[in-house]
């Protein structure tokens, strides 16, 4: 097929290939693309290039994971290569899903070590389904631990598992070290370069059919920009769509108007290159057509066809996010009113497809969905570092009916634990209604998998860590729903809640610290109401933290009466939601996540939980 060229600046390429990068979180997808980026000359020269250049939004670099797929391309041989890095954690996996479709074929990358885990499965079998070629990479070569023969056979089981037909089951096979800029098709092979990994690509990968007829494009990613407002990504399907003819949307009920496309763009290396004309089988981004949605389909106005729609993930869990109303509101924060936090939300509706906003009983509290607590806590964690103050409610998993039983999201969990510690780990998962469906050898780790309601995550890692000092690693994603499983115990232990408002005390906390386990470091200012720590029993009690003399800053709490104090436990946001009860809110704000009792005073809480 031929793209057309109108820029004398674009490279002069014959040829398309489109393919997606997938795999389980963090087994090296954007350090690859990274790679092949500086490999291939698209940076400007002297430009300073960043480790993790594709990781671009603060939160993305700060935590080493990818959350919005990218799109970007590199030339090679006369072809264009236009890759599309998605996120590999199982509550993006919709978007994983979605983008495939712009896709021919994936590489599909898995750890040296690890071996197949639950998101590889997630996202083979989707590409799978949509027919498209597979190239298997073994990455992570470099790892002193690496078992690339055992790797191999697993993901052959796997392909298997997932009934992949003949010709799907005859894929090629690269070892790579992404992070060292190398591919190889045999083990024994000089380690110089990426090439090996590009043949591989352009010999596999089919082109994309040039076809012939009025055109059609498709979004399935929106971007969102505050100067033009949304943008969508998507792939050209059929004909060439030229933003100058007379083009028309069609919705996902089928409703069809006409539109004017502002700017048509393609992706150059890491630029998006404005473009009258796109061909089908090349990938482009559209700017000016007010509310374009994922699954909308652009075509010519003359014969609008629609594409078939796409499917959007429903969400899971929802959360409720709240004005924050604790005595140190305002303090850290510029946003804080229920206004801001409206508009914010608005405004994230714009582009994250799997997020549902409701309004609630309160105009003061908005109920959030999503796909997961790492969905909506990035989400919050954006909001603070804007300079949003919030109070966030304990997640709840979202109920449907089936056949007119209640149903709950159920979750398929894999934990890789040494193995004498399996059988701890089996009792835990047990508790919370986890089902075990497979257990393995890999390495000296057994890897365990469960099934296990939604509800039955909270909490579940820490105390796997806990039990496994730490060893134990776990990943869950999505399932299916199932029929409502029964309750399950929450957290158990109370809480120890400040009596007082104002800075604790060594002194304080040292006399208090054989009641359990606190939150705060001593000088720390907290409120009356607030979760300063966990108690040792079931019940909550009150604590009064500021007690005794206060410590001079010059001295160290060490030299005080040789106090000795447990150092603070410090949830991240995360942990945070997963810890609080229904009675309990997560108050966030740029500078602190504190754990606080919805109501503050105690007679308050008395009421409540009289009522209860
Ligand atoms: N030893 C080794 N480590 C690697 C290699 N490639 C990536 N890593 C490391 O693995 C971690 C994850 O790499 P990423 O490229 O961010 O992984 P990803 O698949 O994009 O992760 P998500 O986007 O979160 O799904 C980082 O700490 C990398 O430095 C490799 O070839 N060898
Ligand atoms: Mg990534």
């Amino acid at each position: 097929m031929f793209v057309v060229f109108k820029i004398e600046k674009r490279w002069i390429l014959k040829e398309v290939r489109n393919i997606a990068i997938i795999a389980h979180v963090d087994h090296g997808k954007t350090t690859l693309i990274d790679q092949l980026l500086k490999q291939s000359n698209v940076f400007r020269k002297n430009q300073v290039v960043q480790e993790q250049f594709l990781d671009s939004n603060d939160l993305e670099r700060e935590r080493g994971i990818t959350i919005t797929s990218k799109n970007i391309s590199i030339p090679y041989k006369d072809v264009k290569v236009n890759l599309i890095d998605t996120p590999g954690h199982s509550d993006f996996g919709g978007e994983v899903e979605r983008v495939l479709k712009l896709a021919d074929g994936v590489l599909l990358l898995v750890d040296s070590f690890e071996g197949p885990m639950p998101q590889t499965r997630f996202v083979l079998e989707k590409a799978l389904q949509l027919h498209l070629k597979p190239i298997i990479v073994i990455n992570k070569i470099d790892r002193p631990d690496n078992r690339p023969e055992e790797v191999l056979d697993e993901i052959y089981d796997l392909f298997i598992d997932l009934e992949a037909n003949e010709n799907q089951l005859d894929f090629p096979v690269a070892y790579a070290s992404g992070k060292n800029g190398w591919a190889i098709t045999d083990m024994d092979d000089e380690r110089k370069d990426l090439i090996p990994l590009l043949d591989i690509i352009i010999d596999n990968i089919p082109k994309p059919i040039f076809e012939e007829g009025s055109s059609q494009m498709q979004v399935t990613t929106l971007d969102y920009n505050d100067y033009v407002g949304r943008i969508g990504v998507g792939r050209v399907f059929r004909g060439i769509l030229n933003k100058k003819n007379p083009l028309s949307i069609i919705k996902r009920d089928g409703l069809t108007h006409g539109i004017n496309i502002k700017q048509l763009f393609v992706f150059e290396g890491l630029e998006r290159v404005e473009v009258d004309q796109v061909s089908a089988g090349d990938i482009c981004a559209i700017v000016g057509v007010e509310n374009v949605d994922i699954g909308d389909t652009i075509a010519d106005s003359e014969n609008p066809e629609p594409m078939p729609i796409i499917a959007i993930d429903e969400p899971t869990i929802s959360m409720n996010f709240t004005v924050n109303t604790s005595p140190f509101h305002g303090k850290e924060g510029k946003y804080v009113t229920s206004r801001h936090l409206n508009d914010r939300l608005q405004k994230e509706l714009q582009q994250n497809v799997a997020l549902q906003v409701e309004d609630t009983g309160s105009p003061d509290t908005f109920k959030v969905s999503g796909r997961g607590i790492l969905h909506l806590s990035i989400l919050i964690e954006t909001m603070r570092r804007e300079g949003y103050e919030l109070a966030i409610g304990s997640p709840k998993v979202i109920y449907k009916e089936i056949d007119g039983k209640k149903a709950e999201p159920i979750e398929s969990l894999v934990v890789d634990v040494p193995s004498e510690l399996a059988g701890k780990v089996i009792e835990i998962v047990g508790q919370k209604k986890g089902e075990m469906v497979k257990m393995e050898q890999k390495g000296s780790l057994t890897k365990l998998e469960f099934h296990i309601p939604s509800r039955g995550l909270m909490g579940l890692r820490n105390r796997i860590l806990t039990a496994t000092a730490g060893e134990g690693i776990m990943h869950h994603r999505f399932y299916q729903y199932e029929y409502f499983k029964g309750s399950i115990v929450q957290r158990q232990s109370g809480v120890l809640i400040s009596m007082h408002t104002g800075a604790s005390t060594a002194y304080a906390i040292d006399s208090l610290q054989d009641r359990g386990k606190f939150f705060i470091e001593p000088g720390d200012t907290v409120y009356q109401g607030q979760v300063v720590g966990e108690y040792n029993k079931d019940n909550d009690i009150e604590v009064h933290v500021q007690r005794g003399k206060k410590l001079s800053n010059m001295r160290s709490s060490g030299a005080d009466k040789a106090i000795k104090i447990t150092p603070a436990i410090i949830f991240t946001l995360e942990e945070s939601l997963e810890y609080i009860k229904d009675d309990e809110l997560v108050e966030v704000t740029p500078e602190s996540i504190r754990i606080r009792k919805l109501y503050l005073d105690p007679n308050e809480r008395k009421r409540y939980n009289q009522k209860k």
